[in-house]
């Protein structure tokens, strides 16, 4: 049984005056296009249609606000990296996110998702210092962890927390398809949300 059995949709931006009002405390989720943002919001949530998910990368292009209790709200973020994506929704993105991170005072944390078949990326690691400097909380969750073997999954493990050693940053393997590390997200993100 899920610590919040009564998750449902609120709202989504387009437009930084779009935004849920920020009260309470926020969990947001950031990655590349395809990550797996959708599927770990679902996982996590265990509500399996919540959070679209997609075959064609770069399909979330708003801010998706979902609503774990009163006061308690996850954000599914529009992706980034994907290539075919024209430069004008790319720095519109960009001016969105920037507004986000800036005036959010209900943030409490980020879960980057990140595929673990790619590792940390630039952009990742420009997201984790984005957050860090702006003093919230971050977990990268390294997702499809069910395309890699058990040795290889270490290595990126391993990998991930070698590149955020000098930081607060912690990581973890995780596969919704494989049901692989839920419980330890979960117990992550209930923890900040309760805060
Ligand atoms: N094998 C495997 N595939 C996964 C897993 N999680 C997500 N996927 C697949 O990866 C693709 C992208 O998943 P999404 O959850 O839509 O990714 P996203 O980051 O929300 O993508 P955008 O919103 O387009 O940026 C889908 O085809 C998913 O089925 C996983 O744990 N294992
Ligand atoms: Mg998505």
């Amino acid at each position: 049984m899920s610590l919040y059995p009564n998750v449902k949709f609120l709202t989504s931006a387009a437009e930084a005056h779009q935004l849920a009002p920020d009260t309470g405390r926020e969990v947001a989720f950031a990655g590349r296009s395809n990550s797996g943002k959708s599927t770990a919001v679902n996982a996590l949530t265990q509500r399996s249609g919540l959070a679209r998910v997609s075959r064609t990368p770069g399909r979330t292009q708003l801010i998706n606000f979902f609503e774990l209790a009163d006061d308690r709200r996850v954000v599914d973020l529009p992706g980034y990296g994907f290539a075919k994506v024209p430069e004008r929704v790319r720095l519109h993105w960009l001016q969105l996110m920037e507004h986000y991170f800036n005036v959010r005072e209900s943030l409490v944390g980020l879960v980057l998702i990140v595929d673990s078949r790619r590792g940390l990326g630039a952009q990742d690691a420009a997201m984790l210092e984005w957050v860090l400097a702006r003093d919230r909380l971050a977990h990268v969750l390294l997702t499809k962890a069910d395309k890699l073997n058990r040795r290889d999954g270490q290595r990126v493990l391993r990998e991930t927390l070698a590149a955020c050693s000098d930081t607060a940053v912690t990581a973890q393997l995780f596969s919704a398809h494989a049901k692989q590390g839920i419980d330890d997200a979960r117990q992550v993100l209930w923890g900040w949300l309760q805060g």
